[in-house]
């Protein structure tokens, strides 16, 4: 049998039990050329994937799944796990709307232990399985697959320090280590691993002590004294600080995370090992595909592509939203030297990399590090800096004490620049941006803003800059910029006010952000229709524009708002409470993503699910306006 026809013979772990390491090694293959195969088709996350295909494989060889609990971190490097785990036909649908998702998921497999998509998360998670499990008094493993990124962030270190006093029996970190987040790894604890990967004679002696002990199993007890003194001298000889060791972990490694013996050989030798254990393994991102491995940055997240050049399949020549932002902040940070921008592990993903390149002493690549990204930046803006922290919608949710305690209690100007609002498409529910207008509206003192084009983008980062008594955000979508052209775009837009789009006696529409456009569309649709509605782009979340809001509504008008965010909280409510507080009108309808997670699949179609393109919101419009409608009657909300 070739390695794609053993695949076809996987169906679940328990069918890679039986087979040699030749066989495995071919596996690897099979599996790389899948992955490459539907990612260049769907896009997806290629290069963490293809760089722990051989630590699935050693996994689910050793442990059983789903008893052994394997938990990953993040996630993106969980291609193998899903087709080895039964979804081998399901495979070539990933990410797709009703196909299976980029991310485990404890809804799509019993080998899905812990939906994730976001880091950090597994070491507390596994945490728990094992309390859990000693609590039942059950044996079984509990496995965490955490990235050399991933361990630095704020809540894997308080899960190790956890885990180090608890020291439970048969709980395991695998620490992919590959030297990479989505760039190059950062900071402290990064310096430290590659430290300790280079200590070669250190891994050889380590590996003879372990040698030793299988050799002489009958000594037991004292054969594992005078190794773990052995070890210890050693250690204290050539590693002079064990990090993981003195947290309470076994430190094992580092091993090549592409030699299926040493992993194995390593992962059924565990049961031996009391308490926490770190097994340090070493992987090249991209692996087995060339393309990935020179350059793993590109090919972390990537859309569709032509596997045989590894170009994008994508034709379109418009420019990102993150790139205006990148290349605004720098010609802002070239008239003051008090700008500094800062990324949690997001250079790239931001637009920050030219200003990076530009103004290197004062860019931040914290590392995925949000919560601390937010009070770092207020401990820059306490001492007079002007920081931009740039951080995508979904991810700055971790930070949202720091945004409250840190920030804007103490009225601090931070400015927080929230890239990926609103629907993000293929990665779906873990990464949709669809809740920080209510988690930014609802803070004391926060100017909110919303972009409807990229012209407005830049005139919101001038505004930003201008607004320094208070934290400011501003919110826009991933992908491509509209296509306006550029008009006062380094003049700060008036706080707090919005601008009339199109004037009609029928109705209004007050739309937000991403919102407006399709509004406006929506307004030739309904004029078609012989309804002229007026059409207003809001800009301003908090504060609100009550000044053009009155002009406008008054009872008996129907008035619709639109947002791309959850209603719940949201901008609607905003003006709802607006509406009420002042008996301007009992006729309004609130447009946005109603009390549910959004799935995933591209973003076209889960906005037309949502009902939040201009044919559907025209549609909605005049149902809601029909004779003998709800909002005809005088209804609410
Ligand atoms: C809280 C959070 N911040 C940022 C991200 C975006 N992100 C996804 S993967 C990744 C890098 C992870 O690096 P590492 O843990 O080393 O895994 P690798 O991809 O190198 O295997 C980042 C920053 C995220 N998923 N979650």
């Amino acid at each position: 049998m070739n390695g794609t026809e053993l695949l076809q013979s996987i169906n679940s772990p328990q069918d890679i039990k039986g087979l040699t390491l030749e066989e495995l090694a071919q596996l690897a293959d099979a599996l790389r050329r899948m992955i490459i195969e539907t990612v260049s088709a769907r896009g997806g996350h290629l290069a963490s994937s293809l760089g722990a295909v051989e630590i699935v494989l050693a996994l689910h060889y050793t442990f059983n799944s789903p008893e052994d609990k394997i938990v990953w971190d993040v996630g993106h490097q969980s291609y193998a796990h899903k087709i080895l785990t039964g979804r081998r036909n399901q495979f070539a649908d990933l990410r797709t709307r009703h196909g299976i998702s980029g991310f485990p998921n404890i809804f799509e497999s019993p080998h899905d232990t812990f939906g994730v998509g976001h880091a950090c998360t597994a070491i507390s998670a596994a945490l728990g399985f094992a309390v859990a499990r000693d609590l039942r008094g059950e044996d079984n493993f509990v496995i965490s697959v955490v990235g050399d990124g991933a361990i630095s962030g704020g809540i894997a270190l308080e899960g190790i320090n956890h885990a180090g006093h608890l020291k439970k029996n048969k709980f395991v970190i695998i620490l992919n280590d590959n030297e990479m987040s989505i760039s190059k790894n950062v900071g402290a604890i990064s310096k430290y691993l590659t430290r300790i990967s280079t200590k070669k004679l250190y891994l050889q002696l380590e590996a003879d002590v372990w040698e030793l002990l299988g050799k002489i199993p009958s000594l037991g007890g004292k054969a594992r004294i005078l190794a773990g003194r052995i070890k210890e001298s050693i250690k204290n000889l050539v590693v002079p600080n064990l990090l993981f060791e003195e947290l309470g972990f076994r430190y094992l490694g580092p091993l090549d995370g592409h030699d299926l013996r040493e992993l194995i050989n390593t992962f059924s030798h565990l049961h031996q090992v009391p308490g926490p254990v770190l097994v340090h393994v070493i992987t090249k991102k991209g692996k087995g595909y060339p393309f990935a491995e020179k350059d793993a940055e590109k090919f972390h997240g990537i859309g569709s592509f032509y596997k045989k050049t590894g170009n994008s399949r994508s034709k379109s020549k418009k420019e990102k939203y993150s790139k205006i932002f990148g290349k605004t902040l720098s010609a802002m940070a070239r008239d003051n030297d008090r700008i500094v921008a800062i990324t949690a592990a997001m250079k790239e993903g931001t637009g920050l990399s030219c200003f990076a390149e530009e103004f290197p002493g004062r860019f931040f690549d914290v590392g995925i590090s949000e919560q601390h990204a937010v009070t770092f930046a207020a401990g820059l803006a306490r001492e007079g800096m002007i920081p931009f922290v740039a951080i995508y919608s979904t991810f700055l949710q971790r930070g949202f004490d720091q945004l409250i305690h840190d920030v804007a209690l103490q009225k601090l100007p931070v400015r927080f620049i929230l890239d990926r609002a609103g629907i993000v498409g293929e990665d779906g529910p873990t990464h949709h941006g669809t809740f920080d207008l209510s988690y930014l509206r609802l803070i004391p003192g926060m100017v909110l803003m919303a972009p409807a084009n990229e012209n407005e983008l830049s005139r919101m980062l001038y505004t930003a800059l201008q607004i320094d008594d208070t934290p400011s955000a501003i919110r826009f979508p991933r992908g491509t910029i509209e296509g306006v052209p550029p008009k006062d775009a380094d003049v700060p837009l008036p706080v707090g006010r919005g601008e009339i789009l199109r004037e009609g006696a029928d109705g209004v529409i007050l739309a937000v952000g991403t919102m407006v456009n399709p509004s406006l569309q929506a307004a030739e649709l309904l004029a078609a229709a012989g309804l002229d509605m007026t059409v207003l782009n809001a800009r301003f979340i908090k504060p609100l524009d009550e000044e053009l809001i009155k002009a406008f509504v008054r009872p008996g008008m129907p008035l619709f708002t639109v947002e791309e965010n959850i209603v719940t909280g949201g901008f609607g409510d905003a003006v709802g409470k607006l509406i009420s507080e002042n008996e301007l009108s009992n006729q309004i309808k609130v447009f946005g993503i109603h009390d549910h997670f959004v799935p995933h699949g591209t973003r076209d179609e889960l906005l037309r699910e949502e009902g939040l393109v201009a044919e559907e919101i025209s549609r909605r419009i005049l149902e809601k306006t029909a004779p003998g409608s709800h909002l005809d009657q005088g209804g609410g909300r």
